[in-house]
């Protein structure tokens, strides 16, 4: 028998295997510890110890996670250490994403050896990366499910957001699909409400997309938001396949890991493509100091297998955001093979806003705008002209004002909007 303590799980001079899940976080320790005594509190809390020295046969500290790096560090105007933990792939259960946060990102988010404490990033080995599916499609779905070439995609979500009739909405779908743009995107809090069912909104809708397509002769598609709880979900995406999209739409934050990874299973069989919106991420992501980064909730969605994924506007548009660039740059480089995930942009974009977008984060992106599309002084057809002409100038390499030159809708956008 051998005595288990909280001094056990730091040794500063363990050199990570490679099999190791490798995590950084950002702590600052609580007024009574130091940055030892908290580093190895959380490893050991998130693997197997506790606060109680325990006497166990000697196995079991196979299992233990090891503090094995401590550096000054700052979040924001906030100073701490950046502490690295390597955890044993034993540890975990391959392919369960629940289990392995319930570890990496579970009680230790609140001790109290900690003031705050950030999980900012992971190192994933490769057999428990590939212990999951990961993406069907990934930024592919821009030449797979499009003809876009070299541009990003465009999509628009009807505004008000909640509150439009089926058929209000199905129209909004027509007008942005022939001003140009490739998809029509429900919001976050759209589902199956009575002022616009679910089955009527994805039959109207996928019938004005047919009409589109028809009259432009471009593929379209549409982002169904089939979120709900329990099998009713499941239900829903079966019912996105039978009546033809090539997406379904899922808030993955609200919903829960377990349940994107159930609806990317479900969407392999019909060949769906899963398009994530991330409503709920500010409430892990936004304190610079605490919680879970959206570096880490992106890995996470693209081990789950979602196709693409918001991560936010490089800091233009409405909404704060954290390191969009580096984000994108993570889902779109290679991951012991799996499928890269499509970065959305969204959140408070126009189309003047789009060179300087393109610019940060580059074409292989998606663009989303709500308001600015439906916002657009002669309507959501024009506003989607709009858009549509300054995303290929900008993929194009012209200038916005020479765009707006051939294309009066833009110039209209831009007057009312500006490009900032
Ligand atoms: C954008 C949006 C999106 C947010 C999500 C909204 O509308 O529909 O949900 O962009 O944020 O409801 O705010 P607008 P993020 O285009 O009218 O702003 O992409 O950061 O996850
Ligand atoms: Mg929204």
């Amino acid at each position: 028998m051998v005595g288990i303590t909280y001094e056990d799980f730091l040794d500063l001079s363990y050199d990570p295997a490679d099999s190791d899940l490798v995590c950084e976080f950002y702590v600052e320790p609580a007024a009574d510890q130091d940055a030892e005594s908290a580093a190895s509190r959380v490893a050991s809390e998130s693997s197997n110890g506790t606060w109680a020295e325990l006497q166990v046969d000697g196995g079991v500290t196979d299992l233990s996670a090891t503090a094995c790096g401590i550096e000054a560090a700052t979040a924001g105007d906030r100073e701490g250490y950046r502490v690295t933990v390597a955890y044993p792939d034993a540890l975990f259960e391959g392919g369960n994403m629940p289990q392995i946060l319930s570890c990496i990102a579970g009680n230790i988010l609140g001790m109290k050896a900690v003031d705050r404490i950030r999980l900012l990033d992971c190192t994933w080995p490769e057999p428990l990366a590939t212990s999951f599916a990961g993406p069907q499609f990934g930024t592919s779905v821009r030449s797979e499910i499009f003809d876009a070439d070299d541009r990003p995609i465009t999509a628009t979500v009807p505004k008000p957001k909640v509150g439009l009739s089926t058929d209000q909405h199905a129209q909004i779908g027509y007008e942005a699909w022939t001003g140009g743009l490739d998809l029509l995107k429900d919001d976050e809090n759209l589902t199956d409400q009575a002022f616009n069912p679910f089955e009527d909104r994805l039959t109207e809708s996928l019938a004005q997309r047919d009409r589109a397509v028809e009259e432009t002769g471009e593929p379209k598609s549409y982002l169904l938001n089939v979120t709900a709880g329990g099998t009713e979900m499941l239900e829903r995406v079966d019912m996105a396949a039978e009546h033809g999209c090539e997406y379904v739409m899922v808030d993955v934050v609200t919903c829960g890991w377990a349940a994107v990874q159930q609806v990317r299973e479900r969407c392999e069989r019909h060949g769906l493509a899963i398009h994530a919106h991330r409503a709920m991420h500010a409430a892990f992501d936004r304190l610079p100091s605490h919680g879970v980064s959206m570096r880490v909730i992106a890995q996470i969605a693209r081990l789950c297998g979602v196709d693409q994924i918001h991560t936010g506007t490089a800091d233009l548009g409405k909404l704060a955001n954290e390191d969009t660039v580096g984000i994108n740059e993570w889902l779109t480089s290679d991951l012991y093979g799996l499928d890269d995930v499509l970065p959305m942009a969204s959140g408070g974009l126009h189309p003047g806003l789009v060179p300087e977008l393109v610019d940060r984060c580059g074409t292989n992106i998606g663009i989303q705008a709500g308001g600015g599309v439906h916002g657009h002084p002669d309507g959501t057809h024009e506003g989607a002209k709009a858009l549509r002409a300054a995303v290929e100038a900008a993929a194009e390499g012209r200038s916005i004002e020479a765009a707006a030159d051939d294309e009066p809708a833009l110039a209209t956008a831009l007057d009312k909007w500006g490009t900032e």
